[in-house]
């Protein structure tokens, strides 16, 4: 957990110091009663909650007046935003039983199918992952893993005598953003954020053994597991656009298979739009530095961090600010650069990276004119006294014995103790150093400081110019490792940079 101020044997100033207080509650602590699961973003104590709700729980399939499910606290509904990411949402199929006469091999065909109609005219990518057994049934998974679970039969009496269920899991946060827009703003519709999906389908019906009636059915489902709903539930529906859909909500059964109409795709794409996604960003963490009045000034590398965003159309972007918590310190945002000067001089304290709680937390997304990202956080993990004002916490610099020597090199190896501090190496030590590991034709490895962000470049010619690949890594270990494609793609150079 953490180290409180006043047992940190670390702590300089025993009683000099005032003592930290934890993220206050706020306004933030509201439970809504409908959550089965929360998670505490900050603060020593609960302070902030984003809530699931598992939306397939009443069953419906009955789209609002935008054509999607109805979300929780937004107008409009849920979305995926790993396609804004150029990412596939990975798949899980259970093939424990299939209809009559449908193998294997046919059943994850008309799964591949029915994922790639909905990928042909949105931005979603789909990957399948593994045959695995849910053991329950996939439309009362509770979970929050970016799958989507495709249950190819229903032996666990799921269904009510329809051909299929689907549906989605997604998260909002009521008290940051009351109107949604969780899973990002597209356009002027704010979404919540879809977190699972899933489709069980009736595997005892004998009109599932048609493998183009399967396909179609599963293409429906899967339309749920993205959020749509139907686009009628009205038997004698005479508009031909909704009637002929593949969301309507009974099964055409003519041998369509996974084929979209103009009604599913004009709908889809008001969630998944093709050419102008969204932006997006990643969740980044700050270590504060402190002394003494006045505070330290931030500025690069100190007390200040550059928000890094990215959208798949090199729109002009900009950071907006959502919330912030200001409690032991205050946070401003001046166009990427955001800056936090602690309130008081603490001393040493962190709270460990990986955990949910922080000594203060900003909320921001990312704007692209037309478009807006989901929130990510900043937190504020720890505390460090430089009272020395070299731009390194005292500890830190005297247990290296580098104190008062921010721009010397003790140990050679061409970084400066003060960026061996902001690199997280060891500035005593030639081979504790920012550089690239291992290199082989699929992937890369270097030293890296966890949960910081890092970008990979590349370029054919080694002065450059080298260009942004793939997408940032944020490194839960002190090696991060990217996956390249050395074997087939030009050969070349590469490049990593820590964002600032
Ligand atoms: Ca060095
Ligand atoms: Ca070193
Ligand atoms: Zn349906």
């Amino acid at each position: 957990m953490t180290q409180d101020g006043g047992s940190d044997p670390r702590r300089p100033f025993l009683c000099a110091l005032p003592a930290l207080k934890p993220c206050t509650p706020g306004p933030l602590g509201a439970i809504l009663p409908t959550m089965t699961l929360s998670r505490s973003l900050s603060g020593r104590r609960t302070t902030f909650f984003a809530a699931l709700i598992l939306a397939g729980i009443g069953r419906t399939e009955t789209a609002n007046a935008t054509g999607f499910l109805p979300g929780a606290n937004t107008a409009f509904s849920s979305r995926w935003t790993e396609g804004d990411r150029g990412e596939a949402i990975p798949y899980l199929v259970d093939t424990d039983a299939l209809p009559a006469g449908i193998t294997t091999n046919q059943a994850l065909v008309a799964v591949s199918n029915a994922f790639e109609a909905w990928a042909a005219v949105t931005s979603l990518r789909f990957a399948f992952e593994s045959i695995e057994s849910f053991g329950q049934s996939a439309g009362k998974i509770k979970t929050d893993d970016g799958r989507i679970r495709i249950q190819m039969h229903d032996l666990y009496g799921y269904l009510t005598g329809q051909l299929g269920h689907g549906g989605r899991m997604y998260r909002f946060m009521p008290t940051i953003l009351p109107d949604g827009g969780m899973g990002g703003v597209v356009e002027t519709n704010r979404f919540d954020l879809n977190v699972a999906g899933f489709a069980v389908l009736n595997h005892e019906h004998a009109d599932m053994s048609d493998p183009l009636t399967l396909e179609e059915v599963l293409c429906h489902e899967i339309g749920h597991a993205l959020s749509l709903g139907h686009s009628s539930e009205d038997p004698d529906e005479s508009d031909v656009d909704r009637r002929e859909a593949i969301m309507y909500y009974r099964a055409h059964r003519d041998g369509r298979g996974a084929t979209l109409n103009d009604w599913d795709i004009r709908t889809a794409q008001l969630a998944y739009p093709t050419n102008n996604t969204p932006p997006y960003g990643y969740p980044r963490y700050m270590h504060i530095l402190t002394s003494q009045d006045p505070p330290p000034v931030p500025g690069p590398y100190v007390n200040q961090i550059v928000l890094s965003m990215y959208q798949a159309q090199n729109r002009a972007l900009a950071a907006e600010e959502i919330a912030a918590s200001n409690s032991n310190g205050l946070f401003s945002l001046d166009g990427l650069l955001l800056s936090y000067t602690p309130r008081l001089p603490w001393g040493d304290s962190e709270w460990e990276l990986g955990g949910t709680n922080s000594w203060d937390w900003f909320i921001w997304r990312a704007c692209d004119g037309v478009h807006k990202s989901a929130p990510y956080f900043v937190r504020v993990m720890s505390f460090g006294y430089d009272g020395e004002r070299d731009g390194m916490p005292d500890s830190w610099a005297s247990a290296y014995g580098v104190s008062g020597d921010p721009d010397g090199d003790a140990d050679g190896d061409g970084v400066s103790n003060f960026m061996e501090w902001v690199l997280g190496s060891n500035p005593t030590n030639a081979h504790s150093v920012f550089r690239i590991e291992t290199a082989t034709d699929s992937s890369l490895a270097w030293q890296a400081k966890p949960y910081e962000a890092y970008e990979i470049l590349f370029a054919t010619n080694a002065a450059g110019p080298f260009a942004r690949r793939g997408n940032p890594i944020l490194p839960v270990h002190p090696v991060a490792t990217a996956a390249v494609d050395m074997a087939t793609s030009p050969r070349g150079f590469y490049r990593i940079r820590k964002i600032p």
